[in-house]
């Protein structure tokens, strides 16, 4: 039982204490994130100033790359176990940013549960002698930041590890409060707090959206293909490998940007299938109906796009084409295809000769 509510710093403090010198693993769920990890290197901390070692350990990989840079510039220690086996020889378990432990792998029989600190709304009571679960506050991060303002293994400035820590709890409120558009006033306290011990280098560092050289080539080609027609810009980029296709949305991201634009739409080939992202600030653009406009629906009846406020996708299949070995004229023809259905949601791309026609009352395709 504890009295988290009331004083949560003591009572965490009562629950590590007497486990000093016992080994401690802080298994994280999932994929590694920030707001976990950030939290885990502050539990290792509060751990070790009581004396008890403690383990940061993962079963799946750090998807991100970003995420992999975070580990990699604050040097955190993470042991990724792979079977029940390598979680055998320590004896409680802590968990971080979650209620739930990691489901693709068994607990040892001897692990016991001790601390839970989560800021999700969990899947109704968790059973542990410490339990912080706080659904209002943005990050679990910023529950961590405000034991050590409380005072529990507090950050000085007088440790080399303090930089690290505070690194990582800013990075992790910052991702996972969307850049603070979602934060509370918590988070801010809690990041406000962090911030003063942060290493400005690294955060600068982590901070950085990477991009990987496939996908800057994927924006590279969209850049030197864009058409603009008015406040409209369009822009295919040829064949892009399936890991990549992200990289097509995040092209139509970045011309967005540009000033004079208000909607874009960035398209290539994927695998079997034209596939393509649209953009847009206008008040006036509804993605979804201008996705339909322009494709249409397949033969069930499904649009071929669709969207929602502010951003919208497609994909058409190629069907047989997509076995074309002639790439060259396989994209050419996707180009007119797309620019003439196109034409339909804009009717200034349509070229000069067309509107002619539709001036004349050709107006099957309206
Ligand atoms: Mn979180």
């Amino acid at each position: 039982m504890n009295d988290v509510s009331r004083d949560p710093i003591e009572a965490l403090q009562r629950t590590l204490s007497p486990l000093s010198g016992e080994p401690l693993v802080i298994l994280l769920t999932g994929h590694p994130d920030p707001d976990a990890i950030g939290s885990a290197l502050a539990h290792q901390r509060i751990c070790e100033s009581l004396g008890v070692p403690a383990t940061i350990a993962h079963v799946l990989p750090i998807s991100h790359r970003e995420n992999r840079a975070l580990v990699k510039l604050l040097n955190v220690e993470m042991l990724e176990v792979g079977s029940t086996a390598e979680l055998a020889r320590f004896k409680y378990l802590s968990l971080v940013d979650t209620c739930v432990p990691e489901p693709s792998i068994d607990l040892p029989d001897g692990l016991k549960l001790v601390t839970v600190v989560d800021h999700h709304r969990g899947p109704g009571k968790v059973d542990a002698p410490f339990v912080d679960v706080r659904p209002s506050i943005g990050a679990s991060c910023s529950i961590y930041a405000s034991y050590l303002q409380g005072g529990l293994a507090p950050l000085t400035g007088e440790r080399r590890d303090d930089a690290r820590v505070a690194t990582a709890l800013i990075f992790g409120i910052q991702t996972d409060t969307d850049d603070f558009a979602l934060a509370t006033p918590d988070d801010f306290r809690a990041a406000a707090y962090a911030k003063q011990h942060t290493d400005v280098d690294v955060l600068k560092r982590v901070g950085r959206r990477t991009v990987s050289a496939s996908a800057m080539g994927v924006l590279g080609q969209a850049l030197a293909n864009l058409i603009v027609v008015r406040d409209f810009a369009i822009a295919g980029v040829g064949n892009v490998p399936v890991g990549d296709r992200d990289a097509i949305g995040g092209a139509a991201d970045y011309i967005l940007r540009r000033e004079d634009i208000d909607t874009v739409l960035v398209y290539g080939i994927v695998d079997d299938r034209i596939d393509g992202s649209l953009r847009t600030n206008s008040p006036s653009v509804d993605p979804a109906a201008f996705l339909q406009t322009a494709f249409g629906r397949d033969r069930d009846g499904r649009p071929y796009g669709g969207g929602r406020a502010d951003k919208g996708g497609f994909q058409i299949p190629l069907g047989l084409l997509a076995d074309s070995e002639d790439v060259e004229s396989l994209w050419s023809l996707v180009q007119q295809t797309v620019m003439s259905r196109l034409a339909r949601a804009v009717p200034d791309l349509a070229p000069k000769r067309d509107r002619r026609k539709n001036d004349r009352g050709d107006r099957d395709d309206d």
